[in-house]
């Protein structure tokens, strides 16, 4: 177990007191823990539909009921508020509902995807000291059973974890339907402490854990789903995977709720799962990344009619293209919204009256008036209107500090609070932002966000790599993949070995190297670190020489 993690830092960095004071006074901050959210969706539009996946179906009344019983389940396995539970559950219902349980009983959430493996649900259970783990039987193919039977064995004994409760066949573990159990009293929890913890895209060694509060968080749902007119009749297919935090706030799922509309999960994103789906549930708006993007317009060359209930498409998480961005309208027959946020707050839209031109060029501004968003040169010092720099920010539901992690912290903000976001932004009249570029060591695959210095760690664990640099090439398609430069202590291994060796780290199938290239040593900067863009030019020529060839 992590016995040093105190010494890691504090859980979470409170907002000053006057700043707190401001969020409070105006109107932000409520004092209102989430799972308000779905008692008062349930008190408003308890006979309506609030979610459906696959046949099962609930109403807002059904859900909070069922939540109620879950939240017991959880009481009498143990479990109490404070406690840390990860999470690692495909878009399925339960999911829904363990969500909310926690938060009615003030145990937090650790947000891990479905593509995660050991070594990532490993490290978030450790470093959480998580009590819990709740995880499907099989999804896509995998059996996270055997996932977290590994997990324990790594672990070990001593670990906090005392619980595996899996959705579906549970074989040794605890089965998610005996969480069920007569409703109990609790005790609200905090609206200023923390509600869960959210999995930054990092670019350091080891993902990073944001902390958000139920009044922050809370606030960031209720403005999104203001900004995106979401309604009763609103019907939202949820098809990127349900933990992120664009599917789960932007409006997404609790905005949804919240709303009193209706949440329809959708398996995968593939048009043969996600268009029947938006027909047969009149499905209004939706989300996705750029590349699943260009395969809903793909597909909808044929199957337009599919569509028809759909008001807008969001697209965000990573940049879309102007010449996508036009065709969305024509060819999908909706509205676009670009959304341009991050797991650490901010989060920026383009909205329903803009002109062509932002909706196509820009990814949007931010939610609120008291959002500070500054662009910044290498030193710090803010720039006019029109150049590109680093932005800063920081306002009611961006977090001041990561989960115990201090000497981080130290770089990640400024000394007054302002979280360094990596991304490289231009900022027009009306505070519209356009994202350029990225200066943090970070691959960004179509949405799925990679830590070159994760990777790097891992592929220097292999006996026979000297130094590794890893760096995003262009594709077509993701918009990015990663290429890892290989200087080996030898003889040359081969590139099958290592993909394996990182296969057996038990890493995310997502930050495999797409690509090797073993060199005999890095070009250098004048400061001597390993010159990364020069790595990325180097590999980006040689994708455009085998094109042309
Ligand atoms: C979203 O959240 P994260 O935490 O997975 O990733 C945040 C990073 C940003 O800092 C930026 O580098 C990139 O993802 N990003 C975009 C983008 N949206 C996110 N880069 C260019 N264009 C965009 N539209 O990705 C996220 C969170 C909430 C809502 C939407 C996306």
């Amino acid at each position: 177990m992590s016995g040093s993690s105190a010494a890691e830092g504090a859980d979470f960095t409170p907002w000053p007191a006057e700043f707190a004071a401001r969020y409070r006074e105006a109107g932000y901050w409520r004092g209102e823990p989430l799972d308000q959210l779905l008692r008062d969706s349930a008190r408003r539009h308890g006979p309506r539909t609030a979610l459906v996946c696959g046949a099962r179906r609930w109403t807002h009344a059904e859900l909070d009921a069922q939540v109620d019983r879950v939240a017991a389940g959880l009481v009498r396995l143990g479990l109490a508020a404070g406690d840390k539970v990860v999470l690692q559950l495909p878009n399925v219902a339960e999911f829904v509902l363990a969500v909310f349980a926690l938060f009615r009983l003030g145990a937090l959430p650790v947000f891990a995807l479905p593509a995660h493996r050991r070594s990532e649900i490993a490290y978030f259970c450790s470093f959480t000291e998580a009590r819990a783990l709740i995880v499907a039987d099989r999804h896509g193919g995998f059996d996270y059973r055997s996932l977290a039977r590994e997990v324990c064995a790594e672990l070990g004994d001593k670990a906090a974890l005392t619980h595996i409760i899996v959705v579906g066949e549970a074989e040794e573990f605890t089965s998610f339907v005996a969480l069920d159990a007569e409703p109990v009293a609790l005790p609200a929890p905090a609206a200023d402490g923390l509600a869960f913890l959210q999995l930054s895209g990092g670019s350091t060694g080891r993902p990073k854990l944001i902390p958000r509060t139920h009044d922050d968080y809370y606030y960031s749902v209720r403005a999104s789903a203001e900004i995106c007119a979401l309604d009763a009749e609103s019907t939202y297919l949820c098809a990127l995977p349900v933990a992120h935090n664009f599917p789960m706030s932007s409006p997404g799922i609790l905005g949804v709720l919240h709303a009193g509309g209706c949440v329809v999960l959708a398996p995968d994103a593939s048009p043969d799962t996600a268009f029947p789906l938006i027909e047969r549930e009149g499905v209004t708006i939706t989300s996705l990344v750029p590349p699943l993007a260009l395969v809903w317009m793909e597909a909808a060359a044929t199957r337009r009619g599919e569509l028809s209930s759909l008001r807008l498409l969001q697209v965000g998480g990573s940049r879309l293209s102007d010449e996508a961005a036009r065709r969305v309208l024509p060819v999908l027959g909706c509205h676009l919204q670009q959304v341009f946020g991050m797991a650490e707050g901010l989060v920026n839209y383009t909205r329903d009256d803009d002109e062509d031109a932002l909706v196509i060029g820009t990814q949007g501004r931010a939610i609120s008036p008291d959002d500070e968003v500054r662009v910044v040169d290498d030193d710090d010092r803010d720039l006019p209107d029109g150049e590109a720099g680093h932005l800063l920010t920081r306002g009611p539901y961006t977090i001041r500090g990561y989960f115990r992690a201090d000497v981080h912290n130290a770089r990640a903000f400024t000394a007054d609070g302002f979280y360094r976001t990596g991304d490289i932004v231009r900022r027009l009249p009306g505070g519209y932002l356009v994202v350029e570029g990225r200066g943090k060591d970070q691959i960004n695959r179509g949405g799925d966000k990679v830590a070159a210095e994760e990777v790097e760690n891992h592929l220097l664990a292999h006996p026979a790599v000297l130094d590794a640099a890893v760096v995003a090439m262009p594709d077509a398609y993701l918009g990015e993949r990663s290429c890892a430069f290989i200087v080996p202590r030898g003889e040359i291994p081969r590139a099958m070995e290592i993909a394996r060796f990182m296969r057996e780290r038990g890493l995310a199938q997502f930050k495999l190297p797409d690509r090797i290239e073993f060199v005999t040593h890095f070009p250098k900067t004048g400061v001597g670190k390993i010159d990364k863009r020069a790595l990325r030019e180097q590999v980006a020529q040689k994708l455009s020489a085998a094109r042309a060839g």
